[in-house]
């Protein structure tokens, strides 16, 4: 039975602050890191109530606020197949958080026990780690102590992790003995070994790529490369910068995915080194997100190449390899992408015959849409996503009887891109892996990889209002339903520009509602972004 004593004292120790209100949004719990300790201490307790209704497979819960300052910190739970928490548990993580007092966290339980079928006899199995700040420590402690009230059996510490190694070790610790064996020992040593194997395989043959420069954002990317990195170094030379993490002012502060993505322009430390037309990409904090760029070797101008770059060349490489195996009548390629793809890139998809599906922002629901493929390509423009390679693709793949040595090179190849490319999330690392092995296959650099499609200029601004919850979408929040009305007021702005594209969303990590604009030309993309911005504030 519920552990009430041991509950009532870890409960006590880990006060709910007063008068904030958490809520498990698109990213978990996120906040400032010291009003995170209760609601750790609460997810402890919901890890092993998710464990025993799961029948004891393991549950993840990861510490970290990825792009944010580090200042911020939050966490999340990772479900036993490595993907995110089911979206139908987010509301018990919410309600647990917000208990305002020990009595009524114990009311809620003995509510929540029954109502969710927990048979309490089962195992509980918990692992757990975090990104490298500072406020990670005493989540650690608080999440602890939460797990340890209610009885689970050894959780597992992974110490200083990147989020998609943590997602990767869920996985792997659920996999019966047989399976586990082709997937990789579920350890970090293990996925990086792992991927350092798959790359090698991946690039035999290839003449060794040109440095890469990865911006670690001076984050927990830094820590994984570093391990990873001397591995490779004879196909992959990486120079590795922003790799500070003994300054925890320095975490994404000029640096990483989000500062590239938002502000159009290398950060100053990659700037000052990189040379033209060399090829160089930026992580964010917790190594889960990844965006390329380079500068134009004629006129030095800064060049994006973001997630829907990515998701582009993946779907075409994999695509090629399928048709090279001679399996493209057998297994279908599917790309997934949000509201925020640049139309551009939807536009090159559609033309090269590949479908597209738009789903609403955050993975989950990319990662859903893509499992729907027996090869789903999905990526957000700000560089979140993978490959998913479903199990019947797998084992089509493994079965496969080449006709010619073309098939069996191609079939080969993209078995070992199932093992390059992580399939429970995304992970800046395999993601990169991925496209230097893409170029390295294609012989091209970044311009050539640049030259499929012209991006859209386009504009996203965060709007301040007093109520973002009255912001309702639909249509994979394209439209907006409420406040009514509001939407043939954007239609008619959207209207007077060329190629003009624009919608409204309330965020799901921060109190604003976000406005993206995209048009023919920069000062459209900007002049439509304010217009809409204005109606909405
Ligand atoms: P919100 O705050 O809901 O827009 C942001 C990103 C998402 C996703 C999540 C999770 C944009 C426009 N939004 O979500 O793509 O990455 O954070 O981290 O980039
Ligand atoms: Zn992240």
């Amino acid at each position: 039975q519920l552990p009430v004593h041991a509950l009532s004292s870890a409960s006590d120790k880990y006060p709910k602050p007063q008068g904030v209100a958490f809520t498990y949004g698109t990213a978990g719990f996120r906040t400032k890191g010291d009003t995170l300790e209760s609601t750790l201490s609460r997810i402890g307790i919901l890890a092993v109530l998710r464990s025993k209704k799961l029948n004891g497979q393991t549950i993840g819960v990861m510490i970290t606020a990825s792009h944010n300052p580090a200042i911020d910190n939050g966490a999340k739970l990772v479900d036993p197949r490595g993907e995110m928490l089911d979206a139908s548990w987010e509301h018990y993580a919410t309600l647990l958080a917000n208990a305002e007092t020990t009595s009524e966290l114990l009311k809620v339980l003995t509510g929540l026990i029954p109502e969710l079928k927990i048979d309490w006899t089962k195992p509980s199995r918990v692992v757990f780690g975090r990104d490298t700040r500072p406020s990670g420590e005493a989540l650690v402690k608080a999440l602890k102590a939460g797990l340890e009230a209610m009885g689970c059996d050894a959780p597992m510490d992974m110490g200083i992790t990147t989020t998609p190694c943590l997602h990767y070790m869920v996985k792997g610790s659920n996999l019966k003995q047989e399976a586990q064996i082709k997937y990789g020992v579920p350890s970090e040593q293990g996925y990086v070994q792992k991927l350092a194997t798959a790359f090698t395989k991946l690039m035999k043959g290839k003449t060794p790529a040109s440095p890469l420069i990865v911006d670690c954002a001076n984050g927990v990317g830094a820590v994984a490369l570093a391990k990873l990195a001397p591995l490779i170094s004879d196909i992959l030379p990486i120079r590795l910068l922003c790799t500070n993490t003994s300054d925890a002012s320095a975490l994404n502060h000029s640096c990483g995915a989000d500062y590239v993505k938002t502000n159009q322009k290398p950060p100053p430390a990659v700037q000052e080194v990189m040379e033209k037309g060399q090829r160089a990409c930026s992580l964010d904090g917790d190594a889960d997100r990844v965006v390329y760029y380079y500068l134009n070797p004629d006129d030095g101008k800064f060049r994006l190449l973001d997630g829907d770059k990515i998701a582009t060349l993946a779907a075409g490489f994999i695509g090629d390899l399928v048709k090279q195996a001679g399996l493209s009548d057998t297994l279908k390629i599917g790309v997934v992408q949000t509201a925020y793809a640049n139309g551009s890139s939807t536009q090159y998809l559609q033309h090269n015959g590949l479908p597209v599906r738009c789903v609403p922002t955050g993975v989950k629901h990319l990662h859903h849409a893509a499992e729907r493929y027996n090869i789903g390509v999905y990526f957000e423009a700000n560089g979140h996503g993978t490959v998913l390679f479903s199990e019947e693709t797998i084992d089509i793949l493994n079965a496969h009887e080449p006709r010619s040595p073309g098939q069996e090179t191609a079939t080969q190849h993209l078995l070992c891109l199932v093992d390059l490319i992580n399939q429970a999330v995304g992970d800046a690392i395999s993601d990169f892996l991925m496209v230097e092995v893409i170029l390295a296959h294609k012989r091209w650099g970044p311009v050539e990889w640049d030259q499929g499609y012209e991006d859209l200029p386009n504009r996203l601004v965060k709007v301040n209002v007093k109520n973002r919850f009255a912001f309702k979408t639909q249509d994979a929040e394209r439209r907006l339903v409420e406040p009514k009305g509001l939407q043939e007021r954007v239609d008619a702005i959207v209207n007077k520009f060329e190629k003009g594209r624009s919608f409204v969303r309330p965020s799901g990590t921060e109190d604003c509602v976000r406005v993206y604009a995209e048009a023919s030309t920069r000062v459209g993309a900007d002049e439509l972004a304010a217009q809409v911005a204005t109606l909405v504030s």
